[in-house]
């Protein structure tokens, strides 16, 4: 089999993208192109403003949807650590034993080409598919370089005469977050970016809702439902505005799939400001302290600290129903409640006990 392999951030994928995967495939006789998205810039090196890589590999997929010849894959979101071309070119070509692969790849980037990590490594495992602009392609720069990765790496370079798409990334996320992007993006690209609210700086509460759902597992994005529910009650009987209480509970698992047991916390509200759009430093800083708490919570932290705990969906909590009591009755002795209770399940465990979990039990005990 000839196998096409096209990289990129895909933010968004779009006609452009499409085209040339469609290009490589009649003009190299491919019978497939897998298309890779990049991993998250974000928790890697860099910090771009780059969309989750979750959204970039939905968006692929659906790009493609229907096309036999295409697939998605997420073998580079999926990798741990910096993402090198080489690592997912020895990866494919173990998963396609025998196969031949081309490396497609833009004209204006070949020239860097020899800076990338194990170039040799690429050549050996690859041809590379480069499109270029026929009169770019008799570009003299662009021809010595061509000679050069041959001599110096062995490149087995096949030029694919291509125009091109005009229109820059940038300029179609502006677009697309206008949902004026038809004409360079799939509908059903355009769709999910609607939905999800995409490249806009502030989403409405129903665009991340949408957003979350496909961020989170179902479990937990229903967790969050509850803890958003509950936080908001909890505010009415407090005195807390609800509506940032509701926000502070729907968020507050949003770092779930990236920090751990006790990093989701800060993940979550630096996920908070930079993708949803979130200013108010007292629901991101109820997100950060949801987890251990913090001896100096304010009210909306110690609604988000125990709604997270008796929200309706959860189970298996010794005394849940005194915990859920003392949240609609008193919040100071319901935050005293809930570390003694973390405490007693960390101790049983035989876990390691935060510090801050520590100190919110001594300094809320006083309430007691
Ligand atoms: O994210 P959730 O599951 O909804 O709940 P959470 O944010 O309270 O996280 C629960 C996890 O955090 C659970 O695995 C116990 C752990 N945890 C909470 N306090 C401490 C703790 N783990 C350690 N090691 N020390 C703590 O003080
Ligand atoms: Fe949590
Ligand atoms: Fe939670």
């Amino acid at each position: 089999m000839r196998l096409g392999i096209l990289g990129g951030t895909f933010d968004p994928i779009h006609k452009g993208h499409i085209l040339m995967a469609k290009t490589a495939l009649s003009g190299l006789w491919l019978d497939k192109v897998v298309f890779i998205p990049a991993g998250d810039p974000y928790f890697k090196s860099g910090s771009q403003n780059i969309s989750l890589a979750v959204h970039r590999l939905n968006m692929t997929k659906l790009a493609i949807e229907g096309e036999p010849a295409f697939e998605a894959s997420d073998m580079e979101i999926a990798r741990e650590g910096q993402t090198y071309t080489s690592d997912t070119l020895k990866e494919l070509s173990e998963k396609y034993p025998g196969d031949e692969l081309f490396f497609i790849l833009g004209a204006d980037t070949l020239v860097q080409f020899s800076t990338w990590h194990e170039p040799e490594k690429i050549c050996d495992l690859a041809s590379l598919a480069v499109f270029g602009r026929r009169d770019q392609t008799g570009d003299e720069r662009l021809s010595s370089e061509i000679d050069s990765l041959r001599e110096r790496f062995g490149a087995r370079i096949h030029l694919v005469d291509w125009d091109g798409f005009e229109t820059s990334s940038t300029e179609i996320r502006e677009r697309a977050a206008k949902d004026e992007a038809e004409d360079e993006v799939p509908a059903a690209v355009l769709e999910y970016i609607r939905e999800i609210g995409l490249y806009r700086p502030h989403p409405s509460l129903e665009q991340m809702k949408a957003r979350l759902r496909r961020e989170l597992k179902p479990s937990r994005f229903i967790h969050s439902l509850g803890v958003a529910d509950t936080a908001c009650d909890m505010a009415c009987i407090y005195g807390e505005d609800p509506d940032r209480a509701y926000l502070a509970g729907l968020l507050h698992d949003v770092g779930k799939p990236y920090g751990g047991a006790l990093g989701h916390a800060a993940a979550g509200a630096a996920i908070a400001e930079k993708y949803y759009g979130i200013e108010d430093k007292e629901i991101l800083s109820a997100i950060a302290h949801h987890t251990v708490g913090s001896p100096d919570m304010g009210l909306l932290e110690e609604i988000v600290y125990v709604a997270d705990m008796i929200e309706p969906g959860r189970e298996g909590i010794p005394d849940l129903e005194r915990l859920r009591e003392l949240a609609y009755s008193d919040i100071k002795k319901a935050v005293f409640a809930c570390a003694a209770s973390t405490l007693s399940h960390l101790k049983e465990k035989g876990k390691s006990i935060d510090e801050a979990t520590l100190s919110v039990y001594n300094k809320y005990s006083f309430y007691c």
